[in-house]
């Protein structure tokens, strides 16, 4: 792929890259993603699934739901754009700010990440905050309770309506007024506050990159769009380090 000239300047003289990504990098690993033509959310409704209320009226359906999902993420692998982020970080100081739940920036070797959504393979009592993670239990189709209290275990990603948990979301933002070029992968960047992201980098005076399939709300915002798979043209942005 011809890269353009601006970009690759911008590329060259670079020190903080910002990976902002979504469900789509992980498409080419075989997980779907939300929206879109053959979207989760196509068949399935958020708010009777990504929500407390959700949970709390149907927790066995709910959590059925979500052991379908893990079973998914833990039978795949990272893909070549996963693997050529974590690959940067030999040449860049690189970040990686995901709304994805799948842990498969980790397993591709990235050492620099914040999970806006949490993650699905960590769970916690709705009661008394206790965490499990899936080597815990036999986790069935039917929702598990607390060791310790009994209550609901539910998984540690964050549903519509709740705060985002910890300090991903202000170090997400940290890194976003301190990167050079912020690449924004495989997100329909419609879900806030993550979408803030890579708005504050813009302001704070970062480039703009946006890798995904189709124009998104983002596009009009970007310096440049790439529009392809994202398994595809990350692995060829690594390769212009070489040919720097
Ligand atoms: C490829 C590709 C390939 C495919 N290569 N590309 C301001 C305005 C309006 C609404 C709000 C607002 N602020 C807050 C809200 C409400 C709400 C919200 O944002 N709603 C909007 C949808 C309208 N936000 C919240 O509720 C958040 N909490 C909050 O605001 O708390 C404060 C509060 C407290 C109390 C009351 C009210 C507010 C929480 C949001 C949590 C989102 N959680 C989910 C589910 C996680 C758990 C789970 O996994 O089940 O997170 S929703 C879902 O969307 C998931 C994703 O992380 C997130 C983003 O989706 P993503 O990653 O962008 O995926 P897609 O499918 O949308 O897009 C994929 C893209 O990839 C597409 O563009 C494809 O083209 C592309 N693609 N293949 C490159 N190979
Ligand atoms: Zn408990």
């Amino acid at each position: 792929m011809d890269f353009k000239s601006e970009f690759k300047e911008k590329f060259k003289k670079a020190k903080s890259l910002l990976f902002f990504t979504g469900a789509g990098i992980s498409a080419e690993s075989g997980i779907a993603t939300f929206r879109g033509k053959d979207g989760l959310w196509n068949k399935l409704k958020p708010e009777e699934l990504a929500s407390f209320s959700a949970f709390m009226k149907n927790p066995d359906m709910v959590w059925e739901w979500y052991q379908y999902r893990r079973n998914i993420v833990e039978g795949t692998l990272p893909n070549s754009g996963h693997y050529a982020i974590a690959e940067l970080e030999k040449y860049y100081n690189v970040d990686v700010v995901t709304q994805n739940v799948d842990n498969l920036h980790e397993r591709a070797g990235s050492t620099k990440i914040d999970e806006l959504h949490g993650s699905i393979v960590r769970n916690f009592c709705v009661d008394c905050n206790t965490f499990y993670n899936h080597q815990d239990f036999e986790f069935d189709n039917k929702v598990p309770r607390c060791k310790k209290c009994n209550g609901l275990i539910r998984p540690d990603v964050v549903w519509f309506g709740e705060n985002l948990r910890g300090h991903a979301f202000p170090n997400g933002e940290r890194k976003a007024k301190e990167c050079d070029i912020c690449f924004v992968v495989g997100t329909s960047a419609i879900v806030y506050p993550a979408a803030y992201i890579p708005i504050t980098a813009k302001q704070y005076g970062a480039y703009i990159v946006e890798i995904n399939l189709e124009p998104t709300e983002l596009s009009d915002q970007a310096d440049y769009s790439i529009y392809g798979k994202s398994g595809e043209i990350l692995p060829q942005i690594l390769r212009l380090v070489n040919n720097n």
